[in-house]
């Protein structure tokens, strides 16, 4: 079989509904344990066309209910998931997606509640969604998240989502990303993307929004030696947080800093060059600036083009990605693969062949079952 044959035969295949059928076959949520302790409770049957126009009247209960379709990794699950992004297609796309990564501490949850309810306080619709690819943590920074954005919680306005318990990390920003679509079409016009600046993850919720914040501890000098130079230069907005009491002075020393050091990086956008901002969350103060910064470089994106284009470009990237999950599924559970995969492995492990040449044998088992 060819390589396009075996993509066409695994991500090509029905039934994955193209349209919004208003009597599919009723989708079972079954609620994954509840990582946020009651955000989603006990979920019954659903219609899919029934959950859309719950999501699209924004009725809280569907939205929880749909994001949990779209996090199940059962396979039926998927389907009805997936129909039911193609019935709430149409009303994506009118958010800011904005991300906010940085180190476990650094005060993210807290921003996230001052930024956010600023921002419902003016008007605005605000979703947060949060992707913690690290499971061994979860648990904390959850139960942290649920006292750091409590005003957030209550607030009509907004919608929280946190992370779910496990996954890996690709898994989790894959769910993510329809999580994202969901909210929009539930009519949120702010999304906000709160991950941990560790590992992988940052560059990985870079891919799925508009603008990346990325937020520093007024640490100063040796603060930047610890960051990773490829985390700045994605970064759209550089927030030194906790700007506040004895910090206040490293803070704007550590900013100064920042600013120099993105001087001698090549920006992200020739339409917009990232600007540093002193925040404390715990007083409220510069949330205006980072909001105004915010409007000033979507506009400036828009203007451009750009805006439109990154969407495209993520878009497509997106694609490629979920066709190598899907091959690497369809791979894996093919019983001529399962069959050599423990021996190829045990052989890359002791390093009698090499990565590549073992992941060919296996592919050449798979055309050849
Ligand atoms: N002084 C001061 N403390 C802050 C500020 N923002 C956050 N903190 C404190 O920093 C600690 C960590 O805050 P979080 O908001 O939970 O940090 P986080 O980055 O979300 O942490 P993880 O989700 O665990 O990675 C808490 O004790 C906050 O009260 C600030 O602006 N000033
Ligand atoms: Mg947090």
């Amino acid at each position: 079989m060819t390589r396009s044959a075996v993509l066409v035969r695994f991500v090509i295949q029905p039934p994955w509904w193209p349209v919004c059928h208003p009597t599919s076959t009723p989708a079972t949520v079954n609620a994954p344990a509840d990582p946020g302790g009651g955000t989603v409770s006990a979920v019954a049957d659903h219609d899919i066309a029934e959950l859309c126009a719950g999501v699209r009247a924004r009725d809280r209960r569907a939205l929880a209910r749909a994001i949990t379709l779209v996090e199940s990794t059962r396979a039926d699950h998927q389907r009805d998931a997936e129909a039911l992004l193609a019935c709430l297609l149409d009303a994506t796309g009118g958010s800011v997606r904005i991300g906010i990564s940085g180190t476990p501490g650094v005060g993210k949850s807290t921003f996230i509640e001052a930024l956010g309810t600023t921002l419902t306080a003016r008007g605005h619709e605000v979703a947060v969604l949060a992707v913690d690819p690290s499971s061994a943590r979860t648990g904390g920074s959850i139960l942290g998240d649920k006292t750091r954005m409590e005003a957030l919680a209550r607030d009509p306005r907004a919608f929280i989502r946190p992370s779910p318990s496990s996954g890996t990390l690709g898994g989790v920003a894959r769910r993510t990303r329809e999580a994202l679509l969901v909210c929009e079409a539930a009519g949120f016009d702010v999304v906000l993307v709160e991950t941990v600046g560790v590992g992988q993850s940052e560059t990985s919720v870079a891919d799925m929004v508009d603008l990346f914040v990325l937020l520093l501890a007024p640490g100063g000098g040796d603060e930047l030696q610890g960051i990773k130079r490829g985390i700045m230069e994605i970064a759209d907005l550089v927030v030194v947080n906790k700007a506040d009491g004895e910090l206040e002075h490293a803070a704007a020393t550590a900013a100064a800093e920042y600013r120099g050091a993105l001087g001698f990086m090549r920006p992200r956008s020739l339409q917009w060059r990232p600007e540093v901002f002193l925040v404390s969350s715990v007083e409220r103060t510069g949330l205006a600036e980072v909001w105004d910064a915010v409007v000033r470089a979507r506009d400036a994106l828009v203007a451009s083009g750009e805006w439109d284009a990154r969407r495209a470009e993520q878009a497509g990237a997106e694609m490629w990605r979920e066709v190598g999950h899907l091959v690497e599924e369809a791979l894996r559970a093919e019983p001529a693969v399962a069959r050599v995969v423990a021996d190829l492995e045990a052989e890359v492990r002791a390093g009698r062949t090499t990565p590549s040449a073992a992941a060919r044998r296996l592919l050449s088992a798979y055309r050849r079952p």
